[in-house]
């Protein structure tokens, strides 16, 4: 008896690496403007298996149409592409990131607020959920770099980017 009881110590102090081989790390989403019914969320997603990751959607109680966006230059006009699939390569990642490729909270159910933070839900091909912790911050009032990227999310809203000046 004593003895089951130590293996069943052992197994629960075991680390659960052996799941935990997709991490999401430094989630966040970026507070948007009061009238705004969109967001945008930035993360790195870290593959350490051996395999491919497909991430087919996300889910949130946050948005009701959670995109993951892909900005794309076309004659000289960046434009935003909604990516069906994203794949995280095996020891590898992909990240989202200011001025780049992002996830588009569509349709915010609630308002965020600064601090608070918003769950979601990564679902793969081979039916694994990753949950994502993403706090909100605002970023108004950061550095002139980051006052540029609030400049280019705004434009963001009408989903059409035009002119970005570099
Ligand atoms: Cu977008």
């Amino acid at each position: 008896m004593k003895r089951l009881m130590m293996l069943t110590m052992l197994l629960l102090l075991t680390p659960v690496t052996g799941f935990a081989e997709t991490v999401v790390e430094g989630a966040w989403v970026r507070l948007p403007p009061p009238v705004a019914d969109t967001a945008a969320a930035y993360m790195t997603i870290r593959n350490h298996g051996d395999k491919d990751i497909e991430i087919t959607g996300i889910k949130t109680a946050a948005a009701t149409n959670p995109e993951f966006h892909a900005m794309e230059m076309h004659d000289g006009m960046m434009h935003m592409m909604k990516m069906e699939h994203v794949i995280v390569p095996a020891h590898g990642g992909i990240s989202f990131n200011p001025g780049g490729n992002h996830l588009m909270l569509i349709g915010l159910t609630g308002e965020l607020k600064t601090g608070q933070h918003i769950m979601m839900t990564l679902e793969t091909s081979e039916g694994e959920s990753i949950m994502v912790h993403a706090e909100i911050k605002d970023m108004r009032g950061n550095t002139s770099h980051d006052k540029h990227d609030m400049k280019m999310d705004d434009n963001m809203q009408g989903h059409d980017m035009h002119g970005m000046h570099h």
